[in-house]
């Protein structure tokens, strides 16, 4: 990550067209020090007439992680709660007061709307925020004055431009079930690979093994602990693994991947009580089309920390991963694909690669060489 400091030239809005040099500009500064309109340090307003009215605002770049961000640096005063967004819908969010409690509807402060270029919308299930409450119509609503930077974003591209599903996640855990559906390793590549792409730590979760013997799984957990991998065997009906899973959760951020029936649902409900999911559902999920709901929602855990079970996020699979790039996302490939003869080398089929060479030596696990042929070879969803 790198921060460099970058000025930001914002049109004002119609509404707030105004000429510069309005009669009482400097009374209303002394009477309101323009708390309500114009929260910003760092900005200046010229006194040009309309063509050329436009503010300067400081902020800081972030480079790096998922995607550039702009953070400005708003000035934040003690009424100001931190909060955590749970959902966005259209232009307002569901806002969680992180000290006192409370769900609060928020709108988006102006400006910060105004500095959004690349987004589709500013802020995103997930974001840290810093919103004021606003006293009204009885129902908790409020306004968001400013967004903490992000990490960790599940993103994906609509029509060219990115959209941010989620942020602020610290693990994706994949979710399969030892039996009954029967464990799928490829779809776990696929879903570790999404993972990667997405620089948000996954943690393999295997349930359901009270239907197998535990023995039978090591080998496969060997050779994804060997990749620094963390897997967790878990039972939901026996409790069999569920404290790991908790502390494993405790304080983060959570996005659950993973197929309908292996027992997410269940998972999540012996995690936290308080959840009550509902469990068999006959859903939506499997028609992958067009209506599958991509509207993350974060859910608080009673012990700390958010999970993410949305249908559609559930499914994020391999978005936007090219062909080419699926070697550098498979930790146990990776290594070996510069020693091949040639630089352009997919694996597949070339003479002198060093990534065949170590599938034939054991150094890499067959299966998932042929886990990354599938991949390699289009097989993305
Ligand atoms: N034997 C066994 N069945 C489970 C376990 N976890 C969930 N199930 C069953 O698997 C089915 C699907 O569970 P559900 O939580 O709805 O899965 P989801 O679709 O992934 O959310 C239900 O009938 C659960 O009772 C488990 O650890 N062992
Ligand atoms: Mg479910
Ligand atoms: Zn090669």
């Amino acid at each position: 990550m790198s921060k460099k400091s970058r000025k930001v030239r914002t049109e004002f809005r119609k509404n707030r067209s105004q000429k510069a040099r309005g009669k009482n500009w400097t009374r209303q500064f002394d009477e309101h020090g323009f708390q309500e309109e114009d929260p910003l340090q760092g900005e200046r307003v010229s006194g040009k007439g309309d063509l050329s009215r436009r503010r300067t605002v400081v902020g800081e770049e972030i480079t790096g992680g998922a995607e550039p961000h702009l953070s400005v640096h708003l000035e934040i005063d003690e009424s100001c709660r931190a909060g955590r967004v749970l959902s966005v819908h259209g232009l307002s969010c569901r806002v969680l007061d992180e000290s006192a409690g409370g769900v609060y509807t928020c709108a988006v402060r102006r400006l910060l709307k105004t500095l959004s270029t690349d987004q589709r919308h500013v802020v995103a299930a997930g974001d840290r925020v810093r919103f004021r409450s606003v006293p009204g119509s009885g129902v908790p609503e409020g306004i968001i004055e400013r967004v903490e930077p992000r990490h960790g974003s599940l993103c994906r591209a609509t029509r060219g431009r990115q959209q941010i599903l989620v942020t602020n996640v610290d693990q994706v855990l994949i979710i399969t079930s030892a039996a009954e559906p029967r464990l799928k390793p490829n779809l776990i590549d696929r879903m570790l690979i999404a993972s990667e792409k997405a620089a948000v730590t996954p943690v393999i979760c295997i349930n359901k093994v009270d239907l197998i013997d535990r023995a039978e799984l090591q080998p496969l957990v060997g050779v994804y602990s060997r990749m620094g991998y963390r897997v967790l065997l878990v039972s939901a009906e026996t409790g069999f693994g569920i404290e790991r899973l908790r502390r494993c959760m405790v304080g983060r951020e959570s996005v659950v991947a993973g197929q309908s029936g292996v027992g997410k649902s269940s998972l999540l409900n012996a995690v936290d009580g308080q959840l009550d999911l509902p469990v068999s559902e006959v859903s939506h999920e499997t028609q992958k089309g067009r209506h599958t709901t991509t509207t993350a929602q974060l859910l608080p855990l009673s012990f700390g920390g958010y999970v993410v079970d949305t249908p559609g996020i559930r499914q994020f699979q391999l978005w936007d991963v090219i062909p080419e790039e699926v070697a550098s996302f498979y930790r146990d490939v990776r290594p070996y694909v510069s020693l091949c003869r040639y630089p352009d080398c997919t694996h597949t089929h070339e003479e002198d690669c060093a990534v065949k060479n170590a599938v034939a030596d054991g150094r890499i696990d067959d299966r998932r060489y042929e886990s990354y042929c599938h991949l390699f070879c289009g097989d993305m969803v």
